[in-house]
């Protein structure tokens, strides 16, 4: 069968974006922040061709959902008639956000507009987007982050267990409890069980100073055996996490909260961190994440991902400095076809897009 001609545009009709709470199995208490349901906006992208581009945005609170599924849809207007040409729909909406600021859910909104046209365009084409991408399907090596919030020892332990026992040789634990003395007997509970074999990141949600971040960090760094610690301190203080990273041995992470290729470019003139990991919701979707992996391979950066690893798979599997993909179920109760994992590895779906497609008895389910 021939695909269909890539020569659609962007067709508006009356369902655009749509608020879920879907529930999570494993609830995550972060040191800034408790996760108990996934709230996502979900954009179905309609086109002349009859093909429809999808994608999610995850934002953390009920509240939060209605702003941006007013935005998505708001944009989707601006954007009704026009080619399904991503780098062409992002030069218009940059141009017609930029007294607003191209930042945070502005940025968020136009991220899942580009994501959906992407899927669309693959689809148009029919094939993965990775191939669109000029790549081609291939596992990608992926650390398993559904869970190990702050949480009592024991519960730890066996969630570690439970963790690394579905397949993953890494997974990664958030800190930041009040005393350091509690975060170090949590390192040490997730280790035991574990074993020495299995990689272990960790991550602080912003939550420390730059000073505490280093003092905390030579108590990890004398620890040992810590793959990196991310998000020591708040996100944008470039200086302040490249003081860290300099005063620590154990490599300092950050990059979920780079708002555009713009940002990242900021971070790494400041020497921030050891590695990145944009987020597809905030770097800018499918494009931004393409402008950023230059920006990662021209500084000799290793990449990796944060959350959305449906869409993260394809990306990462065209990324020069591909590190770690980071794995999390949280929309699996709304899709169709939760993504495939083996050995610790996500496969990168083989069908035209994305391969994101909506269970709408549970979209109809979880429905805000
Ligand atoms: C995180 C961020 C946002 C939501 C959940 C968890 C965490 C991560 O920082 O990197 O996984
Ligand atoms: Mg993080």
């Amino acid at each position: 069968m021939r695909p269909p001609p890539p020569d659609a545009t962007i067709r508006i009709p009356g369902r655009r974006a749509r608020a879920v709470a879907a529930p999570r199995r494993l609830p995550l208490q972060t040191a800034t922040g408790a996760l108990t349901e996934a709230h996502l906006v979900l954009i179905d992208l309609e086109t002349s061709a009859g093909l429809v581009g999808r994608s999610y945005l995850f934002v953390f609170t009920r509240a939060q959902l209605r702003p941006v599924v007013a935005l998505v849809e708001a944009m989707g207007e601006v954007v009704r008639g026009d080619p399904l040409a991503p780098y062409e729909i992002e030069r218009k909406l940059r141009a017609h956000h930029a007294l607003l600021g191209v930042h945070n859910i502005v940025l968020i909104a136009m991220s899942g507009i580009d994501m959906a046209a992407w899927d669309a365009l693959a689809q148009a084409l029919g094939r993965p987007l990775v191939t669109v991408l000029g790549g081609a399907p291939r596992p990608v090596r992926a650390y398993n982050s559904k869970g190990l919030g702050i949480m009592p020892l024991r519960a730890l332990a066996r969630e570690a267990e439970q963790l690394v026992g579905e397949g993953f040789s890494a997974v990664k634990l958030r800190l930041g409890r009040p005393d350091p003395a509690d975060d170090l007997k949590a390192v040490r509970a997730v280790r035991k069980a574990i074993g020495p074999g299995v990689t272990l990141m960790v991550d602080y949600n912003q939550g420390l100073t730059v000073n505490d971040a280093i003092l905390r960090g030579r108590m990890l760094d004398d620890e040992g055996g810590l793959y990196w610690i991310e998000e020591p301190t708040r996100a944008d203080d470039f200086e302040g996490n490249g003081r860290i990273a300099d005063a620590l041995e154990t490599p300092v992470q950050i990059g979920e909260n780079f708002m555009g290729p713009e940002q990242m470019v900021q971070a790494l003139a400041a020497e921030a961190s050891d590695y990145v990991m944009p987020d597809a919701q905030r770097i800018g979707g499918v494009t931004g994440w393409m402008r950023a992996v230059a920006l990662a391979q021209g500084a000799g950066i290793e990449m990796s991902s944060h959350l959305f690893p449906e869409i993260s798979c394809h990306l990462l599997a065209v990324t020069p400095t591909c590190h770690w993909l980071e794995y999390v179920d949280w929309a699996d109760p709304v899709l169709e076809q939760p993504l495939e994992v083996k050995d610790g590895h996500v496969i990168v779906p083989d069908a035209p897009g994305t391969g994101i497609r909506w269970n709408e008895k549970r979209v109809g389910k979880y429905a805000v």
